[in-house]
Protein backbone atom coordinates (compact mmCIF):
# COMPACT_ATOMS: atom_id res chain seq x y z
CA UNK A 1 0.00 0.00 0.00
CA UNK A 2 1.29 3.73 -0.92
CA UNK A 3 2.05 5.69 1.90
CA UNK A 4 1.48 9.73 1.87
CA UNK A 5 5.64 11.34 1.85
CA UNK A 6 5.73 13.57 4.94
CA UNK A 7 8.39 15.59 6.01
CA UNK A 8 8.31 14.86 9.80
CA UNK A 9 7.89 10.90 9.38
CA UNK A 10 10.94 11.49 7.16
CA UNK A 11 12.63 12.79 9.15
CA UNK A 12 11.71 10.48 12.02
CA UNK A 13 12.62 7.26 9.92
CA UNK A 14 15.81 9.03 8.51
CA UNK A 15 16.51 9.95 12.40
CA UNK A 16 17.69 13.15 10.87
CA UNK A 17 17.11 16.86 11.86
CA UNK A 18 15.55 19.41 9.61
CA UNK A 19 18.07 22.71 9.33
CA UNK A 20 16.84 24.83 11.95
CA UNK A 21 15.10 28.16 11.02
CA UNK A 22 16.99 30.03 12.42
CA UNK A 23 20.00 29.55 10.29
CA UNK A 24 18.02 30.79 7.14
CA UNK A 25 17.86 34.52 5.93
CA UNK A 26 14.60 36.61 6.10
CA UNK A 27 14.83 36.61 2.50
CA UNK A 28 15.41 32.82 1.57
CA UNK A 29 11.95 31.58 3.45
CA UNK A 30 9.39 31.27 1.58
CA UNK A 31 6.72 32.54 0.78
CA UNK A 32 7.41 35.49 3.02
CA UNK A 33 10.91 36.83 1.63
CA UNK A 34 11.24 40.49 0.44
CA UNK A 35 10.67 40.11 -2.94
CA UNK A 36 8.38 43.14 -4.14
CA UNK A 37 8.80 41.85 -8.04
CA UNK A 38 5.12 41.13 -9.23
CA UNK A 39 4.13 39.07 -12.19
CA UNK A 40 3.72 40.83 -15.32
CA UNK A 41 6.57 43.44 -14.58
CA UNK A 42 8.53 44.15 -17.33
CA UNK A 43 12.98 44.88 -17.00
CA UNK A 44 15.90 44.69 -18.62
CA UNK A 45 18.23 41.53 -18.08
CA UNK A 46 21.12 39.54 -19.02
CA UNK A 47 20.29 36.64 -21.23
CA UNK A 48 21.65 33.82 -19.51
CA UNK A 49 22.87 32.02 -22.73
CA UNK A 50 24.56 34.92 -23.85
CA UNK A 51 25.78 37.16 -21.18
CA UNK A 52 26.85 40.15 -23.49
CA UNK A 53 23.04 40.74 -24.56
CA UNK A 54 20.54 42.44 -22.35
CA UNK A 55 16.97 41.79 -23.26
CA UNK A 56 13.80 42.85 -22.55
CA UNK A 57 12.24 40.51 -19.77
CA UNK A 58 8.78 40.10 -17.86
CA UNK A 59 8.59 38.62 -14.19
CA UNK A 60 6.62 35.08 -15.37
CA UNK A 61 6.22 33.53 -11.93
CA UNK A 62 7.68 34.33 -8.30
CA UNK A 63 8.49 31.90 -5.68
CA UNK A 64 9.85 33.42 -2.62
CA UNK A 65 12.75 35.56 -3.46
CA UNK A 66 13.74 34.07 -6.85
CA UNK A 67 11.76 34.84 -9.68
CA UNK A 68 11.27 33.54 -13.12
CA UNK A 69 12.21 36.04 -16.27
CA UNK A 70 10.46 35.24 -19.87
CA UNK A 71 12.01 37.04 -22.86
CA UNK A 72 9.24 39.33 -24.43
CA UNK A 73 8.06 37.36 -27.94
CA UNK A 74 10.07 34.10 -27.36
CA UNK A 75 8.70 30.68 -25.88
CA UNK A 76 8.82 29.90 -22.72
CA UNK A 77 11.79 27.40 -22.70
CA UNK A 78 13.98 30.04 -22.67
CA UNK A 79 12.87 31.55 -19.22
CA UNK A 80 15.05 31.38 -16.67
CA UNK A 81 15.08 31.84 -12.38
CA UNK A 82 17.06 34.98 -11.07
CA UNK A 83 17.06 36.09 -7.14
CA UNK A 84 15.75 39.46 -6.84
CA UNK A 85 18.65 40.71 -6.09
CA UNK A 86 20.81 39.60 -9.06
CA UNK A 87 23.16 42.14 -10.42
CA UNK A 88 22.03 40.95 -13.90
CA UNK A 89 18.54 42.52 -14.44
CA UNK A 90 18.23 46.71 -14.15
CA UNK A 91 15.11 48.78 -14.29
CA UNK A 92 13.28 50.00 -17.80
CA UNK A 93 15.81 52.32 -19.36
CA UNK A 94 18.71 51.11 -17.87
CA UNK A 95 20.71 50.37 -21.44
CA UNK A 96 19.87 53.79 -22.54
CA UNK A 97 21.04 55.37 -20.21
CA UNK A 98 24.32 53.24 -20.00
CA UNK A 99 25.17 53.00 -23.27
CA UNK A 100 24.22 49.58 -23.84
CA UNK A 101 22.09 47.73 -26.71
CA UNK A 102 18.77 46.52 -25.87
CA UNK A 103 17.78 43.98 -27.79
CA UNK A 104 13.73 44.03 -28.28
CA UNK A 105 11.47 41.64 -28.17
CA UNK A 106 10.89 39.40 -31.59
CA UNK A 107 9.23 40.31 -33.61
CA UNK A 108 10.54 44.20 -33.24
CA UNK A 109 13.51 45.62 -35.60
CA UNK A 110 16.43 46.73 -34.40
CA UNK A 111 15.48 50.86 -33.27
CA UNK A 112 11.68 50.11 -33.78
CA UNK A 113 11.60 49.71 -30.36
CA UNK A 114 10.44 52.31 -27.52
CA UNK A 115 9.98 51.64 -23.96
CA UNK A 116 7.02 54.20 -23.69
CA UNK A 117 4.78 52.89 -25.86
CA UNK A 118 5.40 49.23 -25.88
CA UNK A 119 4.79 49.67 -22.15
CA UNK A 120 1.47 51.58 -23.00
CA UNK A 121 0.52 48.72 -25.65
CA UNK A 122 1.18 45.67 -23.81
CA UNK A 123 -0.84 47.74 -20.67
CA UNK A 124 2.15 46.47 -18.56
CA UNK A 125 4.24 47.96 -15.40
CA UNK A 126 8.27 48.72 -15.56
CA UNK A 127 9.40 47.36 -12.57
CA UNK A 128 9.88 49.92 -9.93
CA UNK A 129 13.90 51.04 -9.46
CA UNK A 130 12.99 50.40 -6.00
CA UNK A 131 13.14 46.89 -6.07
CA UNK A 132 16.71 46.74 -8.02
CA UNK A 133 19.88 45.93 -6.27
CA UNK A 134 22.35 48.86 -5.59
CA UNK A 135 25.73 48.79 -4.75
CA UNK A 136 26.14 50.03 -0.96
CA UNK A 137 29.25 51.84 -1.77
CA UNK A 138 30.46 53.83 -5.06
CA UNK A 139 32.18 51.65 -7.52
CA UNK A 140 36.08 52.48 -6.97
CA UNK A 141 38.16 52.57 -10.66
CA UNK A 142 39.54 49.78 -10.77
CA UNK A 143 42.27 50.10 -13.60
CA UNK A 144 40.07 47.23 -15.45
CA UNK A 145 39.04 48.97 -19.46
CA UNK A 146 37.33 48.15 -22.15
CA UNK A 147 39.16 46.05 -24.62
CA UNK A 148 42.04 45.25 -22.25
CA UNK A 149 43.32 41.38 -22.68
CA UNK A 150 43.82 39.01 -19.92
CA UNK A 151 43.96 35.52 -19.07
CA UNK A 152 41.07 33.85 -18.07
CA UNK A 153 39.50 30.55 -16.61
CA UNK A 154 36.93 29.36 -19.26
CA UNK A 155 34.20 28.97 -17.05
CA UNK A 156 32.70 26.05 -19.19
CA UNK A 157 36.26 24.13 -19.32
CA UNK A 158 37.47 25.20 -15.87
CA UNK A 159 40.78 23.41 -16.79
CA UNK A 160 41.36 25.93 -19.42
CA UNK A 161 43.06 29.56 -18.66
CA UNK A 162 42.80 31.43 -22.10
CA UNK A 163 43.53 34.28 -24.44
CA UNK A 164 40.03 37.00 -22.84
CA UNK A 165 39.42 40.45 -23.78
CA UNK A 166 37.27 42.65 -21.30
CA UNK A 167 34.24 43.56 -23.69
CA UNK A 168 31.92 45.04 -20.93
CA UNK A 169 32.38 47.09 -17.51
CA UNK A 170 28.96 47.69 -15.36
CA UNK A 171 30.06 49.15 -12.14
CA UNK A 172 32.32 46.48 -10.43
CA UNK A 173 31.82 43.99 -13.04
CA UNK A 174 33.77 42.78 -16.19
CA UNK A 175 32.41 40.91 -19.00
CA UNK A 176 34.84 38.29 -20.26
CA UNK A 177 35.15 36.92 -23.51
CA UNK A 178 37.16 34.70 -25.01
CA UNK A 179 39.37 35.79 -27.96
CA UNK A 180 37.85 34.25 -31.34
CA UNK A 181 35.02 31.76 -29.24
CA UNK A 182 31.45 32.87 -29.57
CA UNK A 183 29.88 34.68 -26.42
CA UNK A 184 28.41 31.65 -25.01
CA UNK A 185 31.57 31.28 -23.25
CA UNK A 186 31.25 34.71 -22.04
CA UNK A 187 30.45 35.30 -18.18
CA UNK A 188 29.98 38.41 -16.01
CA UNK A 189 32.50 38.80 -13.01
CA UNK A 190 33.68 40.57 -10.39
CA UNK A 191 37.27 42.58 -10.57
CA UNK A 192 38.45 40.83 -7.73
CA UNK A 193 37.58 37.53 -9.81
CA UNK A 194 39.89 34.26 -8.84
CA UNK A 195 38.82 33.30 -12.84
CA UNK A 196 40.98 36.12 -14.19
CA UNK A 197 44.85 36.56 -14.25
CA UNK A 198 47.06 39.22 -15.70
CA UNK A 199 48.55 38.67 -19.31
CA UNK A 200 52.04 36.33 -18.25
CA UNK A 201 50.75 34.84 -15.27
CA UNK A 202 50.63 31.51 -17.42
CA UNK A 203 54.31 31.76 -18.46
CA UNK A 204 55.48 32.49 -14.82
CA UNK A 205 53.25 29.81 -13.76
CA UNK A 206 54.02 27.24 -15.90
CA UNK A 207 50.64 26.69 -17.54
CA UNK A 208 49.37 26.05 -20.41
CA UNK A 209 47.57 28.99 -22.30
CA UNK A 210 44.98 28.20 -24.47
CA UNK A 211 45.41 30.37 -27.11
CA UNK A 212 42.49 32.07 -29.74
CA UNK A 213 41.41 29.36 -32.27
CA UNK A 214 42.52 29.87 -35.70
CA UNK A 215 45.35 32.34 -34.31
CA UNK A 216 48.95 31.03 -36.76
CA UNK A 217 51.27 30.52 -34.51
CA UNK A 218 49.99 28.48 -30.68
CA UNK A 219 52.91 26.84 -30.03
CA UNK A 220 54.77 30.21 -30.33
CA UNK A 221 52.00 32.31 -29.05
CA UNK A 222 53.49 36.07 -27.74
CA UNK A 223 51.21 38.16 -26.12
CA UNK A 224 53.85 40.84 -26.58
CA UNK A 225 53.45 39.74 -30.45
CA UNK A 226 49.26 38.99 -30.30
CA UNK A 227 48.80 42.52 -28.21
CA UNK A 228 50.24 44.86 -31.36
CA UNK A 229 48.20 42.35 -33.67
CA UNK A 230 44.99 43.12 -32.46
CA UNK A 231 46.02 46.78 -31.25
CA UNK A 232 45.10 46.15 -27.40
CA UNK A 233 46.39 46.62 -23.87
CA UNK A 234 47.01 44.23 -21.11
CA UNK A 235 45.33 44.77 -18.13
CA UNK A 236 47.57 46.20 -15.63
CA UNK A 237 48.75 43.54 -13.02
CA UNK A 238 48.13 46.13 -10.61
CA UNK A 239 44.29 45.85 -11.13
CA UNK A 240 44.27 42.32 -10.24
CA UNK A 241 43.35 41.70 -6.66
CA UNK A 242 47.10 40.43 -5.04
CA UNK A 243 47.46 36.89 -4.53
CA UNK A 244 50.58 35.89 -2.44
CA UNK A 245 52.40 32.84 -3.71
CA UNK A 246 50.47 30.22 -2.23
CA UNK A 247 53.91 27.65 -1.49
CA UNK A 248 52.07 24.80 -2.58
CA UNK A 249 54.69 22.40 -4.67
CA UNK A 250 54.48 19.97 -7.14
CA UNK A 251 53.39 16.42 -5.37
CA UNK A 252 52.54 18.11 -2.02
CA UNK A 253 50.68 15.30 -0.56
CA UNK A 254 47.40 16.84 0.96
CA UNK A 255 43.90 15.81 2.62
CA UNK A 256 41.02 16.80 0.29
CA UNK A 257 36.86 15.92 0.19
CA UNK A 258 36.17 14.00 -3.05
CA UNK A 259 33.78 16.13 -3.97
CA UNK A 260 32.01 13.09 -5.93
CA UNK A 261 31.78 11.40 -2.40
CA UNK A 262 31.73 14.65 0.06
CA UNK A 263 31.63 12.99 3.20
CA UNK A 264 32.93 15.13 6.08
CA UNK A 265 36.66 14.09 7.59
CA UNK A 266 36.90 14.80 10.63
N1 LIG B 1 35.85 21.11 -26.36
C1 LIG B 1 35.35 22.41 -26.46
C2 LIG B 1 36.30 23.41 -25.84
C3 LIG B 1 35.86 24.79 -25.99
C4 LIG B 1 36.76 25.72 -25.23
C5 LIG B 1 36.32 27.14 -25.39
N2 LIG B 1 36.99 28.07 -24.53
C6 LIG B 1 38.43 28.14 -24.74
C7 LIG B 1 36.39 29.41 -24.67
C8 LIG B 1 35.07 22.78 -27.92
O1 LIG B 1 35.96 22.69 -28.73
O2 LIG B 1 33.95 23.15 -28.21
Amino acid sequence: KKRVWNWSSYLEEEQMPAAPQKLFREYQSFPQGRNGFKVGMKLEGVDPEHPSRFCVLTVAEVQGYRMRLHFDGYPECYDFWANADSSDIHPVGWCEKTSHKLLPPKGFKEGEFNWTSYLKNCKAQAAPKSLFKTLSSPVTPSGFRLGMKLEAVDKKNPSLLCVATITDVVENRLLIHFDNWDDSYDYWCETSSPYIRPVGYCQETGTPLTTPPGHKDSKAFSWEKYLEETNSQAAPARAFKLRPPHGFQVNTKLEAVDRRNPILIR
